[in-house]
């Protein structure tokens, strides 16, 4: 089997449960997790860096040690420090950490007294009432882990975001790639329409021998199971319960299926109803008038044969792209690589993971112009937020560095709370001295639409008020939005000349698409931050790069693809600046 970053990844974490479950060193854990979302991260395949025997301990969190636990892994495929904390600790006991309320002790304890290996087997305990028998549990206890689990198991139930999804699909698309006699192939599906979650893959591939594709298809490690097997269609479940659907066609109909495959329904009928009117039929094998095809093979071909210019798949929706196609008003949606700078960067400062001067050199290896430093305000004491004094110092560093470094701009910034009434977790005195401030709601989320309305239009009333961090406090498939008149607050912010923050975190996408393109129709401006944790992090961008596109945005609506002068512009401007 071919290690994935994502493989070794995982035996990093799972060392680090296990750890955790037996009451080692914390530090020492947190190393191991550390290093498990460095190589998560890595560009390139950790086994290939292996092989060219780089030395990996210029990635940040690996060290010696480290070092030589991934190449052991590279060598044999086993992490000898998992295998050997095994011999004490039952792997699977790892399971059960994903179960809300449940952390390490709590595990050993049901471990030690039950013997208990499984999330199945504490469902079953709990449902027969015998996890309260023991000391610290108790029956609102077991109640809580029942909920935990149920929720557990929703969420192995639910769509997989597309981050997870494009981590899975891709390895397996190249793997495909590599049959002989492959001319082109594609993941279709929501997966190209780059939805914020898929149901499932659906793979088209132009090969005149399908059944060559479907056997190299069954014989892929990353399969759990086969569900279907045929010459020119198959189904196939993944390790983590993700569907993929292939499809072999012959290459004169690559575009069609593709196209159809693509999605979404509604736009396939809406261009379906099209060909009608035009005495044309369209299917997945092609555009037929009779039974002679007039197109098929690629995308633009058909839709020229529509009287349509190509559409790019984020905008297939039915959402008024084919109007927009014939009249050839489409946006010019916005491309990755137009974003200049980003404006929500967090550092060791608060509870970012890498140094301030980290983070600005690896903005500037990605070739940002500019990088904002946000660190939270003094509101998010967990994330060790930052008082007046610690900013103030930060200031100065933060100058002090920027002077050091040529080619990028440091500005100076903070991720401000929005507390429950409105008010900023740090006076205006202190905000007239920063370049970017980012205001965000990180508590009370259950207050009522009113309430967060009113505590949203009181908070952007505040003259520094310039761009609103992730505004709906959303995370995908975890936790739904606030309750709040957005539409309200989008024509506030315009009337202020507030940024909206189209969050790149996988797990935020916030605004999501819907709401990015409600801003942009209020005549909001917007800005493609990734909220970075780590320089790692600073490639996410891409990812809220895809939801812009959802949104119909183009370069010109993200002020983040500006050059400093024209941001500075773009920005609202405060009192005296
Ligand atoms: P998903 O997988 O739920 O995230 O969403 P999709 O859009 O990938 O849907 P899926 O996988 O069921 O089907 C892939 C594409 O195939 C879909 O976007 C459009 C096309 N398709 C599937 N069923 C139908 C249908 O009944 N009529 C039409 N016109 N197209 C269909
Ligand atoms: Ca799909
Ligand atoms: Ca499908
Ligand atoms: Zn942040």
């Amino acid at each position: 089997m071919t290690l994935r970053n994502r493989d070794i990844a995982t035996l990093f974490k799972r060392l680090a449960d296990l750890l955790e479950i037996e009451g080692e060193n914390p530090f020492r854990i947190q190393a191991y997790r550390n290093a498990a979302e460095t190589i998560e991260g890595l560009a390139a395949p950790v086994t290939e860096l292996v092989a060219a025997e780089t030395d990996l301990t210029q990635y940040s969190h690996i060290g010696k040690d480290i070092a030589e636990k991934i190449e052991g892994v590279v060598a044999t495929g086993r992490l000898a420090a998992l295998d050997e904390v095994a011999q004490r600790v039952p792997p699977e006991l790892a399971d059960l950490m994903g179960v809300k309320g449940l952390g390490p002790k709590g595990v050993k304890a049901l471990h030690d007294h039950f013997h208990i290996r499984s999330v199945d087997e504490l469902e079953q305990l709990a449902r027969e009432g015998r996890v309260r028998e023991l000391s610290g549990f108790g029956a609102k206890k077991e109640a809580a882990l029942l909920e935990g689990i149920h929720e557990l198991h929703a969420r192995q139930y639910q769509r997989t975001p597309l981050a997870e999804a494009e981590a899975q699909a891709e390895p397996l698309r190249a793997w495909l790639a590599a049959v002989d006699g492959v001319e082109c192939i594609e993941i279709a599906g929501s997966y190209r329409r780059r939805r914020e979650t898929v149901g499932d893959i659906d793979i088209v591939v132009a090969c005149a021998d399908g059944a060559a594709v479907m056997e190299r298809l069954v014989r892929y490690d990353g399969i759990e199971r086969v569900a279907s097997r045929g010459t020119t269609r198959s189904s196939v479940i993944l390790a983590d319960g993700l569907q993929v659907d292939v499809r072999a066609v012959p290459t004169e109909s690559f575009g069609a299926a593709l196209m159809y495959f693509t999605g979404s329904k509604q736009h396939n009928v809406a261009l379906r109803q099209r060909a009608i009117q035009r005495d044309l039929k369209l299917n997945e094998y092609g555009l037929f008038q009779g039974d002679d095809a007039v197109a098929g093979a690629d995308e633009p071909g058909i839709y020229r044969q529509l009287g349509l210019v190509w559409i790019p798949p984020e905008l297939r929706g039915d959402r008024g792209e084919v109007e927009a196609a014939e009249r050839d008003h489409l946006p010019a949606l916005i491309e990755a690589d137009a974003i200049r700078g980003d404006l929500h960067a967090h550092t060791t400062w608060s509870d970012g993971r890498d140094t301030l001067e980290d983070m600005a050199r690896g903005a500037r290896a990605r070739g940002y112009e500019y990088l904002a430093i946000t660190d939270h305000g003094p509101r998010v004491r967990i994330a060790n937020g930052l008082s007046p004094e610690r900013l103030q110092t930060q200031a100065e560093a933060i100058a002090e560095l920027d002077a050091s470094l040529d080619g990028i701009t440091l500005l100076k910034g903070c991720e401000v709370d929005i507390l429950a009434d409105g008010t900023l977790d740090l006076p205006d005195e202190v905000l007239a001295t920063l370049d970017i401030v980012v205001c965000s709601i990180h508590y009370n989320l259950r207050q009522s639409r009113q309430e967060q309305t009113d505590r949203v239009l009181r908070a952007m009333e505040n003259p520094y008020f310039m761009i609103w961090g992730h505004p709906t406090a959303r995370e995908v498939n975890r936790r739904e939005p606030i309750d709040i008149d957005l539409e309200r607050c989008l024509e506030e912010a315009a009337e202020h000349g507030i940024a909206i923050e189209v969050s790149a975190q996988p797990k935020r996408l916030d605004l999501n698409d819907a709401g990015a393109r409600l801003a942009r129709e209020k005549g909001c401006r917007l800005v493609i931050n990734t909220d970075a944790h780590s320089v790692g992090n600073l490639d996410l961008v891409r990812h809220g790069v895809d939801q812009a596109r959802r949104a119909w945005a183009e370069a010109e609506d993200i002020i983040n693809t500006r050059g400093l002068v024209e941001l500075r512009k773009a920005l609202r401007t405060p009192p005296g600046g």
